[in-house]
């Protein structure tokens, strides 16, 4: 590590996703001009970063992850001008912009992929992956693909292109046809774009599965099938883009081309689904400059039997010794990211918690202070910090996302019963964390005066920000005051971490350390009280440094209940 340990130790990101935290102009779509709206919910929070989900031109196939024009604003969210203005108004109040960088694919309407389809001979053919049918099969039969491999949003990861008799690659849907790296002309067209936002005023990137960006090739130009998948006639190919051969020479490259000599208040962020620790490591060692900090997927995928429609309880001991083993693995060298939420995860408090009336509030806000308290970036996903919880979904037509979508035709076509692929649905669906935020009571929950793009959960009635932000006992309250302690207590940002009672079922317990200061963090992520002084007989003679329950007998942890303590 630099002799001074780096500002985003102390910071905490919140993360908006545009289309659902405010709409300024009553079309039911969340835009710039709304977040321009809400500063002061922010400010009040305390946060130091904004990462913005992408607001860029797109055909909106998957929110915006399909980009059509790098550096320009969809209409829909507001005008560059207005994304000026953001960043002015963020710096203002002491807040950094973090755009999202998504690079691993481009929209099928961006010019690059709509001349790399013009001809076999077009300029930029070679910038997308194009390939043959599969040997001695023909274009279009099932099969013919060029590899086995299973897109993330179902389906297979190649499409057909009639004209030209060859097929395209898109990890994502059809309409986000992959980028090849392997082409230097594609590599210096994204780091100049980069450069351009950076000149722009934004000060870095959270950079949207970067860590697929190197496919395996072999000698002769093919793609590797993967091993089958159970039930579907595709394979899993992750083996051939995950982390692959070039991974690091790219990051390593695109560092010294676009963050080389410029300010360190600049902060990039790997999405890595399926990294290692071993290779997060590598990823953000600052000696090799490459990102400053994964974000990483082992801890939500612990509810995951076959696949995330095959939900199964999560064990709170595989969720310690997920922690335990990043805490531990990035300890000298790295940083990660901590998060339970995002735009692309059922709401933390649904999943988690228990967001029953008995215990939402108590369990959202002790799963804030479990996360908030290890070593790591902390990273609040809009209404988090409300405790905002999964939609009451009862029917297809209320789901929105490409990859619900998909998968319902998909899992329908091979046989699943209908009724059970929505209840999978219902508990996983990323649009669970889509809906609005709610602001207020008032119709659509102070989102929009239009028909929002997605409903708004009928509980915001009882949750949401306006009755929180009066409430110093609120979720919003409670993410106030874990964040100012990061901001206070070097201790939460850089001490050392050391796991209690790994095995115990009902207490997430830890210590963190720096310098002879010791914090002990206690948790019940349970419904029934744990006797905290048979457990942990040192928690007696703690001073309370923080809590989520008013204080009471100090050897019973309550249903839900956390504690920070410092230890003398
Ligand atoms: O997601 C990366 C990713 O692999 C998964 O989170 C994926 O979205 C899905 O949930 C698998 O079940 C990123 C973005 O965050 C996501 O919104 C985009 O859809 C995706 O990349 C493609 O750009």
């Amino acid at each position: 590590m630099p002799d001074q340990p780096a500002w985003w130790t102390r910071a905490v990101v919140y993360q908006v996703y545009p289309r659902s935290f405010q709409d300024s102009d009553g079309d039911g779509v969340g835009d710039l001009g709304g977040v321009l709206q809400r500063l002061d919910h922010l400010a009040d929070l305390g946060v130091d970063v904004v990462w913005l989900s992408p607001v860029y031109p797109s055909p909106q196939a998957d929110n915006g992850y399909d980009i059509s024009d790098y550096e320009g604003v969809d209409p829909t969210f507001g005008s560059l001008t207005q994304l000026d203005e953001l960043i002015a108004a963020l710096h203002d109040r002491g807040m950094r912009l973090v755009m999202d960088l998504v690079v691993n694919h481009t929209s099928d309407e961006h010019p690059w992929f709509v001349e790399a389809r013009s001809s076999r001979d077009s300029s930029t053919r070679d910038w997308y992956w194009w390939r043959p049918p599969r040997e001695h099969m023909a274009a279009g039969q099932p099969g013919a693909e060029p590899t086995n491999w299973h897109s993330f949003f179902s389906g297979p990861t190649w499409t057909l292109d009639e004209a030209s008799g060859e097929y395209y690659l898109h990890l994502f849907s059809r309409k986000q046809p992959d980028l090849n790296w392997e082409n230097p002309q594609v590599r210096q067209a994204v780091y100049a774009m980069m450069r351009w936002w950076l000149d722009r005023g934004v000060d870095g990137f959270r950079m949207d599965v970067i860590n697929m960006i190197s496919k395996e090739v072999a000698p002769d130009g093919h793609l590797h099938d993967g091993p089958p998948l159970p039930g579907l006639p595709y394979g899993d190919g992750s083996a051939s883009f995950l982390c692959g051969p070039r991974i690091h020479e790219f990051l390593q490259e695109m560092h010294r081309e676009v963050f080389a000599g410029r300010p360190d208040r600049l902060l990039t962020v790997g999405e890595m689904p399926g990294v290692t620790i071993e290779q997060a490591r590598l990823f953000t060692d600052p000696a090799r400059a490459e990102v400053d900090m994964v974000f990483q997927f082992e801890h939500v995928g612990l509810d995951f039997d076959e696949s995330k429609w095959h939900p199964r309880p999560l064990r709170m001991r595989d969720l310690k010794a997920s922690f335990g083993r990043w805490q531990a693995g990035l300890a000298d060298v790295g940083w990660n990211s901590l998060y339970w939420d995002n735009h692309d995860q059922p709401r933390a408090v649904s999943r988690f918690g228990d967001d029953s009336p008995r215990f939402r509030r108590d369990s959202a806000t002790c799963l804030a202070t479990l996360l908030h308290l290890h070593r790591g970036t902390p990273y609040v996903y809009q209404g988090e910090e409300l405790g905002m919880a999964n939609f009451p979904f009862t029917s297809l037509e209320q789901f929105r996302d490409v990859e619900s979508l998909n998968h319902h035709v998909q899992a329908v076509a091979h046989g699943a019963d209908p009724g059970e692929v929505l209840a999978a649905l219902r508990r996983m669906s990323r649009d669970n964390a889509r809906t609005p935020v709610q602001w207020d009571t008032s119709t659509n929950a102070g989102f929009t005066t239009g028909t929002p793009w997605i409903a708004v959960n009928p509980d915001h009635l009882e949750w949401n920000a306006e009755a929180q932000r009066a409430d110093p006992t609120s979720v919003f309250a409670h993410h106030r005051r874990l964040i100012a302690l990061r901001h206070e207590d070097p201790v939460v940002a850089l001490g050392d971490f050391t796991m209690l009672l790994p095995e115990h079922e009902d207490v997430y317990a830890f210590t963190r350390s720096l310098d002879g200061e010791t914090l002990l963090v206690v948790c019940n992520v349970s419904g029934h009280e744990q006797a905290l002084a048979e457990l942990l007989p040192q928690a007696g003679a703690a001073e309370l440094v923080l809590g989520n329950l008013p204080e009471d007998d100090p050897a019973l942890l309550r249903p839900w209940e956390a504690r920070v303590l410092r230890v003398r």
